[in-house]
């Protein structure tokens, strides 16, 4: 049984284009892999760090919510991850967004992502993958921070070979 779900991924230290191609390419050991365009998007948090590259990968996936995340965290490791503070800059951070329709509430894991409705950055990648995509109930495509994007198409989608 395989279950569609979407991983968030952001850097703004180092190569940012070739550490997210990277990591994608790590994310097809795990199943089917699509992406959204890539994003250029200025900083959530402390302003004075660089520019984020951010995009969205959906994964359809045989692996449990914790396995999954466990192999995230494997490749932002093996990436040589460096993560400064909190909100702050990084080479690579991979979250778990959506794990199909599933609400799960763990020590080590929150999905939806807990901060996934407010992001520009998360929200309209989802999009280019699945324009009628909802979220317990709501459709992404009428959330309210849409109307603002601060978001700047740096690709389309064939910024990673796949
Ligand atoms: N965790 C719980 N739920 C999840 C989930 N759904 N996905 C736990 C992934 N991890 C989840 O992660 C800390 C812990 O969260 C993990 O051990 C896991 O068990 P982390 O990656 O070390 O830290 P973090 O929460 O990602 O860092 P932080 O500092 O809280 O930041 P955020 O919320 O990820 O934001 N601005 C723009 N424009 N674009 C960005 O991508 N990213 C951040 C980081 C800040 N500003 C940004 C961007
Ligand atoms: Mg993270």
């Amino acid at each position: 049984m395989s279950t569609v779900t979407y991983i968030g991924l952001g850097s703004n230290l180092g190569d940012s284009k070739q550490l997210l191609a990277d990591a994608v390419q790590q994310l097809k050991q795990f199943g089917a892999v699509k992406v959204s365009k890539l994003y250029r998007s200025p900083p959530m948090g402390p302003q004075d760090q660089p520019y984020y590259f951010n995009a969205v990968a959906q994964l359809v996936t045989a692996l449990a919510p914790l396995a999954l995340l466990d192999e995230l965290q494997k490749i932002e490791n093996e990436s040589g991850r460096v993560r400064l503070r909190h909100w702050g800059e990084r080479t690579l951070d991979l979250d778990l967004i959506l794990y199909g329709e599933e609400n799960i509430q763990n020590e080590r894991l929150t999905v939806p992502h807990v901060g996934m409705m407010e992001r520009d950055f998360v929200l309209v990648p989802l999009l280019d993958l699945d324009a009628s995509l909802q979220v317990n109930g709501q459709q992404i495509k009428d959330s309210d921070v849409l109307k603002h994007t601060t978001l700047t198409v740096l690709a389309d989608e064939s910024w990673v070979n796949i």
